[in-house]
């Protein structure tokens, strides 16, 4: 077996993601800025585990088929890099990405920096990493009361589920979280939400079903100003990025919550279904234009093979990613981090 299937990175060992889970709980949150990619309350050993378990669809997909082509050869040349590019554009990386880690590649090749099958997979293990670094953002929350959080994106991509594991996320940080249903379109989408408030114990402004969505937003913000909550989480109802009158709906959204808070809303947070693969880039791409998204959440990691999509995603519009999600339970929200996520996927011996 490869070396590269076995050692430690020294990253890893010096990340302070990877550091903080092994930690126990250190400090409450809100004082001052609130960086929730270092985060606050130390994440379990368990569901750092859990997380890697969750990847293994995509991991599989990647992993496995990189280590098979890389499975006894003994030179690395243009032929085997040819074939690495295939297998990339074929694990949802994309064009873009899959192009500059070849070239990348390739240059180390010409330096006669990759002689072995271990420098390769360590190079592109690298390269990966820096595509997603620049997405691993803080998420600062000090600038406004409350942070008004608009989340948008296509029928059933996670919206309502992504609010009721953030609002748990934010809460255990010691935040003051309101949640808000603006998907007053899909019937039982407010009693959904609603179940998520109980179970996290967090107020839900809400009104029945067929109400004007901006009204139902607008009140949301007021509440939430009226009992100094720190955030809210806004539902909207799925919609089609080609439909343009229900883009037209969200514009109006996002107008009337300026008129509610000045800034407001201050995250467009578009939820992508991860498993939708190279349509997720089309999503992005018209929901951007109609709304200018500030940042994402990328769902369903675990069920899909289709988690290379994260690198074309990074590359081509360097969005700042808060969390990824991972599984369907509450904990199965995760402050995206580059380093963890690369990691994750390539079996780099913390198993
Ligand atoms: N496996 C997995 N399932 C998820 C994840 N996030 C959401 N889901 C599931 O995806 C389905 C749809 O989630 P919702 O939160 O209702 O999606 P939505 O975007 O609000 O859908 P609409 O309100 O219909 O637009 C539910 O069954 C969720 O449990 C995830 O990260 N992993
Ligand atoms: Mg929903």
């Amino acid at each position: 077996m490869f070396s590269f299937l076995k050692k430690k990175s020294p990253e890893v060992v010096n990340s302070p993601t990877t550091d903080t889970c092994e930690l126990e709980p250190i400090k409450p949150a809100l004082e001052g800025n609130i960086n929730l990619d270092e985060p606050v309350i130390a994440v379990k050993k368990s569901l750092l585990s859990r997380f890697r378990v969750n990847l293994t669809k995509t991991r599989h997909k990647f992993t496995d088929q990189v280590a098979n082509l890389l499975l006894g050869k003994k030179v690395i040349d243009q032929a085997l890099l040819d074939e690495l590019e295939t297998l990339l554009i074929s694990a949802d990386l994309g064009m873009e990405a899959t192009q500059i880690i070849i070239k990348g590649l390739t240059q180390n090749i010409a330096r006669k920096a990759l002689t072995n099958p271990d420098a390769l997979w360590d190079a592109l293990r690298r390269a990966l990493i820096d595509i997603l670094t620049p997405c691993q953002k803080r998420l600062d929350l000090s600038h406004s009361k409350p942070a008004v959080f608009l989340m948008i994106g296509i029928n059933g991509a996670g919206k309502t589920t992504t609010i009721g594991k953030l609002s748990h996320y934010l809460k255990a940080q010691g935040l003051n979280v309101m949640l808000a249903a603006g998907d007053t379109f899909r019937a039982a989408a407010v009693e959904q939400l609603q179940a998520w408030g109980a179970r996290n114990q967090l107020p839900v402004i809400a009104q029945q079903t067929g109400a004007d969505s901006a009204s139902v937003l607008f009140d949301a913000v007021t509440a939430a100003k009226a009992r100094h909550s720190d955030v809210l989480l806004a539902d909207t109802a799925g919609r089609l990025h080609n439909k343009d009158h229900l883009m037209e709906e969200l514009k109006k959204i996002k107008r009337v919550l300026g008129k509610a808070e000045p800034g407001a809303p201050h995250e467009i947070c578009l939820v992508l279904d991860a498993g939708i693969g190279q349509n997720g880039l089309v999503q992005l791409e018209k929901f951007h234009q109609a709304l200018g998204v500030t940042s994402l959440i990328l769902t369903k990691l675990d069920g899909t093979a289709k988690g290379g999509i994260i690198f074309a995603i990074a590359e081509k519009f360097k969005l700042p990613i808060y969390f990824i999600g991972v599984g369907e339970h509450v904990d199965d929200l995760r402050p995206f981090n580059a380093i963890e996520f690369v990691d994750g996927l390539l079996p780099l011996m913390t198993l």
